[in-house]
């Protein structure tokens, strides 16, 4: 039964939305144009990665593995690679791999020092199961550090070796490189670890603005998506959400474009500012959002800000999720297929751990 005051709620309720979707609409045309500008720069420009090490190290074999397609030529015996050797992996994603220490350690290896000045990283390669950073490797290493700060030392190889040996390894690099070198453990023939090679790789890309890029251009975009996915919902759900329709939507809003958008350009997607808008309305102030709100509120078992944060967290991971599927499967992603999605999402994550 309909009482007076329902209906007071009502109107209030549908006041409160209309200015929230017109906030919403400034939020998205403030935020929509500057951010697709940003990363259109970034896509324009180029990725240079320094591959050195000493030959056999495993250097084209990971690289095969970090990119997740089999491009670099992995030698058979020692020595195939004799002189600055590039490979596009992409149009703007370029390795370049150096000739052995021998030629790096030499005073006239100009063209290869010119090079390590330029690049955005140098892969720094040593062999778990040889010599670890030998003095020709010591050598070289501060050579390089002097001219670029941004390597990162790849401890290949470490399926060859005895598990506890990797942390003295570790340990003993460090020793000689300073405690904030950055050392990865990995095994490219096993797999093993290279999701925190690509994280590291990614840290530093973010601090020249070229992470976007970066991702673009690997097969496996999965699971970074989904750290981004999940690092939008941990700053939205820092803002927090209540009630629905509610004033903390307009920052909520503009963290969701841009999580829209980066994800449109690693898939390469075309995203317009109108289906932005319609989707964030629909996720947040719309029946769908109306929908999951009390949905998320019935599961999340906590009230006042954590509640808040909490549904903000998990609406927009939700969201995250379905364009990310929707991407991935070339679905069409309008607001019906964005609700089918997303009533799917929660179906299989509680939204209590969302
Ligand atoms: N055991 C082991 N062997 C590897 C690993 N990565 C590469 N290799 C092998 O080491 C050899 C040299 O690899 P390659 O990638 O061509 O080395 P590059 O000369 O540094 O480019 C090849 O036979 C690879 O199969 C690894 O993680 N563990
Ligand atoms: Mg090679």
């Amino acid at each position: 039964m309909k009482t007076g005051y329902d209906e007071e709620i009502n109107k209030e309720d549908e006041r409160a939305f209309d200015e929230d979707i017109e906030k919403i609409d400034e939020e998205v045309e403030r935020i929509f144009d500057e951010e697709m500008k940003k990363i259109d720069e970034q896509l324009e420009q180029e990725i240079l990665f320094a591959l050195v090490g000493e030959v056999n190290t495993g250097k084209s074999t990971t690289i095969n593995r970090l990119m997740g397609e089999e491009k670099a030529p992995v030698a058979p015996e020692p020595g195939e690679t004799f002189e600055l050797d590039e490979y596009n992996f992409t149009e703007k994603v370029i390795f370049i791999d150096t000739p052995g220490l021998d030629d790096i350690s030499k005073k006239n290896s100009d063209q290869t020092m010119k090079l390590i000045k330029k690049v955005d990283i140098i892969l720094f390669f040593l062999n778990a199961a040889g010599t670890v950073f030998s003095e020709s490797e010591k050598k070289v290493y501060d050579k390089i550090k002097k001219k670029n700060e941004n390597v990162i030392l790849v401890l290949n190889k470490i399926d060859a070796v005895e598990e506890d040996t990797i942390p003295k390894l570790v340990r003993f690099i460090k020793k000689n490189t300073g405690s904030k070198q950055v050392i990865v453990p990995i095994s490219s023939k096993n797999n093993i670890n290279i999701d925190n090679l690509r994280e590291e790789i990614l840290n530093i890309l973010k601090k020249n603005g070229k992470d976007i890029l970066f991702v673009r251009s690997l097969n496996e975009k999965t699971s970074i998506a989904n750290k981004w996915i999940y690092s939008a919902g941990s700053a939205a759900g820092a803002i927090g959400l209540s009630p629905i329709p509610g004033s903390d939507i307009v920052p909520i809003t503009g963290i969701q474009i841009g999580l829209m958008i980066q994800l449109a350009k690693i898939y390469d997607k075309e995203l317009s500012k109108e289906r932005a808008k319609e989707l964030a309305v629909a996720t947040l102030v719309g029946n769908l959002g109306k929908t999951l709100f009390r949905q998320v509120v019935g599961a999340v078992p906590i009230a006042g800000p954590a509640a808040a944060g909490a549904i903000a967290s998990s609406m927009t991971i939700a969201l995250g999720h379905a364009v990310k599927y929707a991407y991935e499967n070339d679905i069409e992603l309008d607001v019906d297929t964005l609700k089918g999605l997303i009533t799917e999402f929660y179906k299989f994550n509680d939204p209590k751990k969302a």
